[in-house]
């Protein structure tokens, strides 16, 4: 277990095939339950026995993460009081372009459960090798394509189904691979369904579930040079996002990209990639909820594309290496809102949005004896722009004001950053291994927070009700960071904490606007003026960590526990849609064909909220889960668990307020947890 986690961890980890080719051979080991991971640099999990429909949701058992989940399957990966665009999140190797300018795509939607390998959070400040823009961290996960085998051809696979009783939820996969120790071909798919869930306050409306995904691929070895080739396709139907305005009814994106590692020199060698993603997106506010008077329904096409091209090298010196690399990605968003009982309504909300990226690195790596050191500094240059906008059947003079303006301000605009990050590590004894990393990370605006000219709630998911405008005037933010750990093992206990304090000047989130005419419109939408993305100031400070303690050869205790507090420091106010303080403690016993584990996770209350958009506090739970797994063969497994066996009653902060009429839970309401439920599985592989 240890090895193949290892084997992920480097495998996934930043330039994920140079540091494979990398020697990892670290005394201190990773805290290791079951199908979960931690290490000084890294949190893992090991997607093969999670039974999950949204995959987003693994990180909250991860120290440090969680997941701001606006429907079952559009969870948005929160890191140490960070999320949506500020955390990097790269789908093999390649950071999704989400189409829906809500997230409703966010990346972790890409990686159907099933048929994900791992999820690996790059634990504390990501290296700026790891991704360009990841102020917020850095979270990778790839696709399970199967191995190369012996000598002669083979064929591999696995087809498994998972079944949740409430909601009558089914994850069916399958993998199918042909290889030898040369050529891999891979194909995979997998299909996601599910009704409207259950809570004990009532059924969640809309909740419901359709995804299909599938991924063909080509993979190439000799040993020592790699090369991949993937396409793949996401086809999401009719699926609930009660905590946003509207639902999805369409996401269909194609991806395709591929991978090269060739080694020069047993002393240089070269990766590049090539990636590209292409969604359009439909969303509605009628079809799958209770749908609002004829002349208020709305839908939105959106459509979104992204491309990269990287080329990255690592370069073994006399006693350290350097790695180097530059980066261009290019992404392009559209969407338009029509009402399809009036067809003189329509109106621009993006429209010819460009932001592209280019970035290089240089990065510094040296060790002796004891000591590790690395430091790293990368350049990004980012440029976005927008095309003229218009709202055709909305005769409102404060939204022609607003489309004047914007049409006729310069939206050419661009953004110059550095990246520094330097991390130290130090083996103490055997016993004890401290960390210590400080940090300057910048973000460039993202496209809503530029180009938002009408005021919508199209905010890369923040789901607090409020309509947004952007700002033609934003800077970037940048965040010094520090961060101190330590991961110790004392006989049969484990323990790693850190903690963190990051201050982000210009940070950037929506203060009450100034415009007149936005906040005219704002009041006729939503009865509230608009909020307007500006530079602010805030810190975010926290702790986290995760221990095992090994009671026998069979028997192991866990846990995880996570704290942050983040807050404005130019005003009074907290920062929105924070985790609050949460821990879980599970008791696993793994036999030789029997795994059992017993969970409690318990979420502290959140009064720290935020004032700016009217954040609702949120109460504390604890909800208690069982899970039982037996393989009788190496080759069958079979499952089964029962989560919330005590029919708590809850509702998680991050999972948003309801937006949705005609449901159990009223309008405004935060979202309830799930009630008691019954899972079973059946997984087999050849
Ligand atoms: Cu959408």
């Amino acid at each position: 277990m240890k090895c193949y986690l290892r084997a992920v961890s480097s495998l996934l980890l930043s330039l994920p095939v140079l540091v494979a080719a990398e020697e990892t051979d670290d005394p201190i080991d990773e805290i290791v339950v079951a199908d979960h991971a931690t290490a000084v640099d890294a949190s893992i999990v090991n997607m093969e026995q999670e039974a999950l429909l949204d995959t987003a949701d693994a990180l909250k058992s991860i120290p440090g993460a969680n997941v701001n989940s606006n429907g079952m399957i559009t969870g948005i990966a929160q890191y140490r009081g960070m999320y949506g665009d500020r955390v990097a999140v790269t789908i093999d190797d390649h950071v999704i372009v989400s189409g829906g300018p809500n997230s409703m795509d966010a990346p972790l939607s890409y990686v159907s459960p099933m048929i994900t390998e791992a999820v690996v959070m790059e634990r504390g400040i990501a290296s700026v090798s790891s991704a360009a823009e990841s102020i917020g961290g850095h979270l990778s996960a790839r696709l399970a394509r199967g191995s190369f085998g012996g000598e002669d051809f083979a064929i591999s696979g696995l087809v498994g189904s998972r079944y949740s009783a409430n909601g009558n939820i089914s994850t069916t996969a399958g993998r199918l691979t042909l290889a030898n120790s040369a050529h891999r071909f891979s194909a995979l798919a997998e299909l996601d369904s599910g009704d409207d869930v259950g809570t004990p306050a009532g059924d969640i409306h809309p909740s419901l579930v359709d995804r299909q995904r599938y991924d063909v691929s080509y993979a190439y070895t000799n040993g020592e040079d790699h090369f991949v080739i993937f396409a793949g396709k996401l086809d999401t139907g009719d699926s609930g996002t009660p905590a946003l305005p509207m639902d999805i009814r369409i996401i269909d994106t194609d991806l395709v990209g591929s991978h090269f590692l060739y080694a020069f020199s047993p002393r240089l060698s070269v990766e590049g990639r090539v990636a590209m993603n292409d969604v359009e997106h439909i969303m509605d506010n009628f079809a799958l909820r209770e749908a609002p008077p004829a002349m208020m329904q709305r839908q939105t096409l959106a459509t979104g594309s992204g491309q990269t091209i990287a080329l990255a090298g690592k370069l073994d010196l006399e006693t350290s290496t350097l790695r180097f690399g530059i980066e261009h990605a290019l992404a392009d968003h559209d969407a338009v809102i029509t009402n399809p009982n009036n067809s003189a309504f329509r109106v621009l909300n993006f429209s010819g949005v460009e932001r592209d990226l280019t970035s290089v690195f240089g990065e510094w790596s040296f060790e002796r004896d004891e000591n590790e050191l690395e430091l790293g500094v990368s350049l990004k240059h980012v440029t976005t722009n927008a095309g003229e906008v218009g709202a055709a059947g909305m005769t409102s003079p404060a939204v022609a004001a607003l489309r004047d303006s914007f049409n006729s301000a310069d939206r050419e605009l661009s953004f110059d950053d550095i990246d520094a990050v330097a991390k130290y590590r130090y083996r103490a004894s055997d016993d004890i291994e401290w960390h210590i990393e400080v940090a300057r990370k910048s973000r460039a605006p993202s496209y809503q927070e530029l180009y938002l000219w009408l005021p919508m709630q199209a905010t890369g998911g923040l789901a607090d009700g409020r309509t947004y405008i952007g700002d033609l005037n934003l800077e970037s933010e940048n965040s010094n960071e520090l961060n101190v750990g330590f991961t110790s093992t004392q006989g049969r206990f484990s323990f790693s904490p850190q903690a963190f304090y990051k201050r982000i000047d210009g940070f950037i989130q929506g203060v009450t606007s100034v415009n007149n005419a936005a906040n005219m419109v704002a009041m006729m939408m939503g009865g509230q003026p608009a909020l307007q993305f500006s530079n602010t100031d805030a810190e975010i400070w926290g702790i986290d960590m995760a221990a095992t303690l090994q009671i026998s050869e069979r028997v192991a205790i866990d846990g995880v526990a996570t704290h942050v507090r983040g807050h404005r420091t130019d005003v009074a106010d907290n920062l929105y849609r924070l985790a609050p303080f949460n821990g879980s403690i599970g008791l696993t016993y793994t036999g030789e064909s029997w795994f059992l584990e017993t969970r409690v996770v318990a979420y502290g209350s959140q009064k720290d909220v935020a004032a700016f958009n009217g954040e609702q506090p949120t109460a504390g739970y604890e909800i208690v889960s069982a899970a039982l797994a037996w393989t009788p063969t190496s080759t069958l497994r079979i499952e089964t668990r029962i989560d919330n066996l005590f029919d708590a009653t809850y509702q998680e902060h991050l999972a948003g307020i309801n937006r949705a009429g005609g449901s159990d839970i009223a309008i405004g309401s935060k979202l309830y947890g799930t009630e008691r439920t019954l899972g079973a599985g059946i997984i087999y592989s050849f």
